[in-house]
């Protein structure tokens, strides 16, 4: 692709073309399994809708590995399972303890905290599962790699250990430092393994694989303090969870330290690198370099 071409990339079609193909495989990924109830409380929250963002960042960066992103399928609702898991697990009162999520009652509300837990428990094993299972033609080396970037990121060196540092820090005077140690590990950390499980599966080089690790790292920190800022300017209605929650929990944000201007300004300096990083492979990362616009433009 061009200039002309990226410019004329058509990212709307793109969108809620790659966003369909995501609905139907994680509508598929959980069967008429038993036992009922477990499984009612994980197709609640799995197929609640939300952006799909991170299933489509594998499916992305696998196309522009150069190979078919259907090879990576299993691996994208592994990543999307993940997230719901994590979602589920901090709305329950013991956590941000929320009523509200994609637009419904949260799992706890509807199934109870015992029932909430074990799903998240039952979506986050199905991840592993899907990988190791339902991937095919993909190599094993490649599958021990991707199922130990999902293991990284989801656990105590990623999602967990960002959790644990933004629980402990409710209340307290946070500095950028530890609330950026926050964000790139509670919510960068999925991020950059939706863009490497991608690439490694879509057989990427070193050169593109170091390339792609700078974008996640961009696009990750800005996913973050664009929620940040939503949390102030937006309404319930439109992000389909609380807002204002963060000044509720009396949490540090960045637009607490930096203020709203300098928020927008650090995001959008995040994306600009994020794009940068890709230039060599121009002609063929059109969907990435929009999927990065999209996360400083979105409204939820
Ligand atoms: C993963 C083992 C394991 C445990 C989970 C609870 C927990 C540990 C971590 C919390 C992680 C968390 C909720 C981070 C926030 C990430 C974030 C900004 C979520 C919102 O993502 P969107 O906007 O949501 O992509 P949708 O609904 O669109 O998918």
């Amino acid at each position: 692709m061009d200039e002309a071409v990226i410019s004329s990339f058509d990212f709307h079609n793109y969108l809620s073309k790659t966003k369909g193909l995501v609905e139907d495989a994680l509508n598929k990924a959980l069967g008429p399994e038993e036992p009922a109830l477990l499984r009612d409380s994980m197709r609640y929250s799995l197929l609640a809708g939300g952006k799909r963002l991170r299933p489509i960042l594998c499916l992305a960066s696998c196309e522009l590995a150069g190979c078919d992103p259907e090879k990576a399928m299993p691996t994208a609702v592994a990543l999307e399972m993940i997230h719901t898991m994590s979602l589920i697990h901090d709305d329950l009162p013991a956590m941000d303890n929320d009523d509200l999520r994609r637009g419904m009652p949260t799992n706890h509300k509807v199934y109870g905290d015992a029932i909430a837990i074990l799903s998240g428990d039952a979506l986050l094993t199905r991840a592993f599962e899907m990988v190791a299972i339902r991937s095919s033609n993909v190599s094993s080396e490649q599958l021990l790699k991707v199922i130990a970037e999902l293991s990284i990121a989801a656990g105590a060196p990623g999602l967990v250990g960002g959790q644990v540092v933004d629980l402990e820090s409710e209340g307290k005077e946070v500095d950028l430092e530890t609330l950026e140690y926050i964000h790139l590990h509670k919510t960068g950390a999925l991020l950059k393994a939706c863009v490497k499980c991608g690439a490694l599966i879509g057989g990427a080089e070193e050169d593109l694989l170091d390339a792609l690790s700078i974008y996640a790292n961009g696009i990750g920190l800005a996913f973050q303090i664009i929620d940040d800022i939503l949390d102030v300017t937006s309404s319930s209605e439109v992000l389909g969870k609380t807002a204002g929650k963060d000044l509720i929990a009396d949490k540090t944000t960045y637009p607490k330290l930096l203020g709203l201007k300098a928020s927008r300004e650090r995001a959008d300096d995040l994306i600009s690198k994020a794009k940068r990083a890709l230039e060599p492979w121009k002609s063929t990362s059109a969907p990435l370099l929009a999927l990065a616009d999209y996360i400083t433009n979105r409204d939820r």
